[in-house]
């Protein structure tokens, strides 16, 4: 398509003082924190469907933006034209990594066989761009929830035909991730839940769903698969309830079927706000357990009982996102990937740029605080102080499983007076306050 987003350049880093609206006031790519590059700790990753495919539509409005590389009526040159959108935007963000579902890159067919051959020829395209820019897959995704065919789910429907065409569809996805090297491969249960009770086998559309997860596991092993299978919860929306809840619903339905080896959680922001956690809790609930795998960084607003995707703009959930994933070791084969999208009246061009520019600006300062916090040690600190009492005496006792209800209730029948201590909630929060202040 030649130079699509003309005008705008290399998005360069002109630190904090800037008023610049297309540079980087925090993100400045190669600069080290710790023993890493901001780079190599963020993995920032554009997705496709809501840089490329949206236009600002909503359940109440038509398209407020038409994006030039959606204008073109050929839909396989269409598609191509999305590409060098893609290729171009990342290059100008300086953003290494995409993600996609299946459908965002390329057109259904008449038939799977034609929607295969699509997906080939738009795949064989990306592959090129890939090779000489250096950009990277962090994962791929099939849509099993847009088409209607997937009214009542795919892995959870009530229609074995359509169970067959869900596992088709995600098997190709699957060896399309694989070709284009994808790190991870994501399930997001779209219609994976239930509108009513009434209608739903609960327990075969578990078991059913199970038995998906399993077909994906063996055949990744057959072809040789290796990236990460994600799982990315969510409580509602488009179904009023949503198998994959939360983390800890996620993590008890993988440990009844077996399947806790494969998968690890894609966390995103405002999936968290719909289940009532924040943020910094489903992420500490994957550090804990050891599933954190990669995030979809974006913001919900609070007022809401939807998704809205907005750009992360909020400095202390990024921080105490930071912390944890961190504290978890950092992203491995995950990422940061924008699963948000501009405003419906923010409809121009340069919008996107500024909006990814506010999101990994604000996850560079959150890096840049976390760090320093983590290297002062001020909350590691005092935590270990306030749970001092399980490392000696009767509380190491219990911690080494040395006592039962009988050895206790003989020692609280001779026991002091109990004391206890201040959490400092209040002291905690303006300190770390104190933190995001003074962090240049
Ligand atoms: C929907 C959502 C999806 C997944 C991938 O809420 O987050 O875009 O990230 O299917
Ligand atoms: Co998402």
């Amino acid at each position: 398509m030649g130079e699509i987003f003309k005008g705008i350049g290399k998005i360069q880093y002109e630190g904090p003082q800037s008023t610049n609206p297309l540079a980087f006031k925090h993100y400045n790519k190669d600069e080290k924190i710790g023993d890493k590059t901001m780079a190599e700790h963020l993995r920032f990753a554009m997705s496709w469907w809501h840089t490329l495919c949206a236009e600002g539509s909503d359940p109440f409005g038509e398209d407020s933006a038409s994006r030039p590389w959606n204008q073109i009526t050929n839909p396989i040159e269409a598609a191509k034209a999305k590409v060098d959108a893609g290729f171009e935007f990342m290059e100008k963000m300086g953003i290494d990594y995409f993600c996609f579902h299946d459908r965002d890159i390329a057109p259904e067919g008449k038939d799977l066989a034609e929607t295969n051959a699509n997906l080939d020829i738009i795949v064989a395209y990306i592959k090129e761009k890939m090779a000489a820019t250096g950009k990277k897959l962090l994962w791929g995704t099939a849509n099993c929830f847009n088409n209607k065919r997937f009214m009542h789910g795919a892995g959870t429907t009530c229609n074995a035909e359509v169970f067959a065409y869900a596992a088709a569809q995600i098997k190709k996805a699957i060896e399309v991730t694989k070709e284009l090297g994808g790190e991870n491969y994501v399930f997001w249960g779209g219609r994976e839940g239930y509108e009513t009770l009434l209608n739903t086998d609960t327990g075969l559309e578990l078991d059913n769903f199970a038995r998906l997860l399993q077909m994906a596991v063996d055949y990744a092993k057959e072809i040789g698969f290796t990236g990460q299978f994600l799982i990315e919860p969510k409580p509602k929306e488009p179904t009023k309830h949503q198998y994959d809840f939360d983390t800890a619903t996620v993590l008890g339905f993988l440990r009844k079927y077996n399947l806790q080896d494969y998968f690890k959680m894609n966390i995103e922001a405002n999936h968290a706000t719909l289940a009532q956690h924040t943020f910094q809790h489903e992420l500490n609930m994957c550090r804990i357990n050891n599933v954190l795998g990669s995030v979809d960084a974006n913001q919900g607003d609070l007022m809401l009982g939807w998704d809205t995707d907005q750009f992360p703009t909020n400095i202390y959930d990024a921080t105490m996102a930071m912390y944890e994933i961190l504290k978890a070791g950092g992203l491995t084969t995950g990422g940061l990937n924008f699963d948000s999208k501009v405003r419906r009246a923010s409809f121009e061009e340069e919008d996107l740029f500024i909006a990814y520019i506010a999101g990994m600006d604000t996850f560079a300062k959150g890096l840049k605080v976390a760090h320093k916090l983590l290297e002062d040690g001020v909350l590691e600190n005092f935590v270990a102080d306030r749970y001092a009492s399980f490392t000696e005496g009767i509380g190491k006792d219990i911690v080494d499983g040395k006592v039962g209800f009988k050895e206790l209730e003989a020692y609280a029948m001779k026991q002091a007076p109990i004391k206890n201590v201040s959490g400092k909630q209040e002291w905690l929060e303006t300190v770390v306050n104190q933190y995001i202040y003074n962090q240049a």
